[in-house]
């Protein structure tokens, strides 16, 4: 069976992880079967076999592939038979950065609170220490300004709002890694926090809305807070 080490909060069902997420959407885009082994980020050696330190890490049989976008690629060479991710496009790229860049870092800003409450005990003080060297300042500290910080957010996404009013999909007419990208994004905020990101009336919203009911409702149906 594939396997995938997804990380998981207090609640092993709580699958958060927008790095996760984008390969979740991309093997069930591909039709592939997949075990999601929930991880803490404490749990360093259950993931040492790959050589690195983060999920996702994907066990295909003989396989063991790390980083999302090594993944994403190896799933495209390896099962050539089924629907393409659109990774051939060298924008998805251009997404890639930009998501991980601009929208993660201000997303984290914003959910960081969020985060530190819904994980294990034992990754809190890992995760409070790492992320507050990060950014220079205590968790909560961080968060204060957030409703301010929304409005930026919201601005940010003005590329991304403009591209869905003039096609279906940031990929085009039908959905690529692109798509599974930025919703990773989107779908680690749903599952971690009940704070809304986007106005109601946001036409992001309805891309959102198609997203989480792609693959019989993949992500629809991970635990999580209404949108
Ligand atoms: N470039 C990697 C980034 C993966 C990543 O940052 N994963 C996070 C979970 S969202 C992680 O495992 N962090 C471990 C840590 O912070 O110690 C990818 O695209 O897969």
């Amino acid at each position: 069976m594939r396997k995938l080490y997804d990380l998981a909060g207090a609640d092993e069902n709580r699958r958060f992880s927008p790095y996760c997420w984008r390969i979740r959407m991309a093997l069930a885009h591909k039709g592939l079967d997949v075990e999601c082994i929930p991880w803490r980020f404490t749990e360093k050696d259950a993931i040492s076999f790959s050589g690195q330190e983060k999920v996702p890490v994907l066990v295909d049989g003989e396989n063991t592939v790390s980083d999302s976008w090594e993944i994403a690629k190896y799933l495209e060479t390896e099962y050539p038979d089924t629907p393409s991710l659109k990774l051939d496009q060298g924008e998805v790229l251009f997404i890639k950065y930009w998501v991980e860049t601009t929208l993660h870092s201000e997303m984290l800003q914003i959910l960081v609170m969020d985060i530190y409450n819904s994980l294990a005990q034992k990754d809190q003080t890992y995760f409070r220490e790492s992320r507050e060297k990060l950014f220079g300042k205590a968790l909560e500290e961080i968060v204060v300004n957030r409703k301010e910080r929304l409005l930026h957010f919201q601005k940010l996404l003005t590329p991304l709002r403009t591209t869905l009013k003039k096609q279906e999909f940031v990929a085009g007419g039908t959905p690529g890694f692109s798509d599974y990208i930025v919703f990773g994004a989107f779908q680690w905020a749903r599952c971690i926090s009940d704070f809304s990101l986007l106005k109601a009336d946001d036409s992001i919203c309805l891309w959102r809305k198609k997203m989480l009911a792609l693959h019989q409702g993949l992500a629809l149906n991970a635990v999580g807070y209404p949108v």
